[in-house]
């Protein structure tokens, strides 16, 4: 399309399909207000929250991550992509984080230390606060001082941790071996994300889960909740 053509588009006469293709099209070109407004007109159509996270936005930086491994997109192009993703994240996030579900436990969240990809460890932010927990979310580049820190002080029933890097990955490990020093293993359940992780790396580095997305994230962790409580139930 000329930049005419993009000029002139209404994005309200666009059905379904073709308005999720433009929304990863202009998430592509870090156009933010266009992402935005296209987001906003899913929800007027009634689209779920969680659809228009998953198949227009996450879909589109998937896009994003396959033309930036193949050299064809730069770091500052996914900057302006990444920006235009969390201001639709700042659209959706009430939505899916005060979906009024009973307080079920509490979440100490971040990304590892040498990373600063927050996008997915957000995402898993807003579903678990939607799903019933507390969530304090210790931002990016969280070193295990500061993951014992927020241990101590929250008492958190699950601690998770986010990378993106295969040279940051790694870092979980060291976390979960200050966890074990200081005592607290066994108070938390740790759960792990990111997209180079797999469940045999969670395994190995002794995390109790990998969790593959964010609705996984929310399955497992509410899992582990339900087998606590039937534990204690049963004491
Ligand atoms: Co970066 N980057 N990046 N990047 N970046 C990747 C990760 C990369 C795969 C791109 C590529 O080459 N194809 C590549 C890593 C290669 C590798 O390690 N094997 C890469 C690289 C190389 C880099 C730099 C080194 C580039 C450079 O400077 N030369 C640099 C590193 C900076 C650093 O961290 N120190 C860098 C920088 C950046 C930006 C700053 C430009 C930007 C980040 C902006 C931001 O996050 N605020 C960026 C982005 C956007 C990406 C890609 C394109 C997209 C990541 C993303 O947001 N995906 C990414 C490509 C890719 O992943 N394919 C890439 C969307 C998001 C919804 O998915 O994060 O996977 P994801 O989260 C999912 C699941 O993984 C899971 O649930 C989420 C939602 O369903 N999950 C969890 C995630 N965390 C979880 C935690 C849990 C549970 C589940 O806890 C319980």
């Amino acid at each position: 399309m000329s930049d005419a053509e993009e000029d002139d588009l209404d994005l309200r006469e666009l059905d379904d399909d073709e308005l999720v293709e433009q929304i990863q099209d202009d998430l592509y070109d870090g156009l933010k207000d266009e992402v935005v407004e296209g987001v906003e007109i899913l929800l007027e159509r009634g689209w779920k929250p969680y659809d228009i996270m998953t198949k227009a936005l996450v879909g589109g930086m998937d896009i994003v991550g396959k033309d930036f491994g193949d050299g064809i997109l730069f770091v500052p192009e996914v900057l302006l992509s990444a920006n235009a993703m969390k201001a639709a994240m700042d659209v959706l996030r009430p939505l899916l984080a005060e979906t009024g579900a009973e307080r079920i436990g509490t979440m100490v969240i971040g990304t590892v230390k040498g990373d600063i990809h927050d996008i997915g460890k957000n995402i898993v932010a807003m579903m678990m606060e939607g799903a019933g927990f507390d969530v304090i979310n210790l931002g990016i580049n969280v070193d295990a001082d500061q993951f014992i820190t927020a241990v101590k002080e929250h008492k958190p029933d699950i601690l998770g941790m986010s990378a993106l890097l295969t040279t940051t990955m790694p870092y979980m490990k060291t976390v979960i071996e200050a966890l074990a020093e200081e005592g607290l293993r066994d108070d938390v359940v740790v759960l792990v994300g990111g997209a180079p992780l797999n469940a045999d790396f969670g395994k190995a580095i002794g995390a109790d889960a990998y969790c593959k997305d964010a609705a996984e994230a929310v399955q497992t962790a509410k899992a582990f909740m339900q087998r606590r409580h039937n534990r204690r139930a049963s004491a």
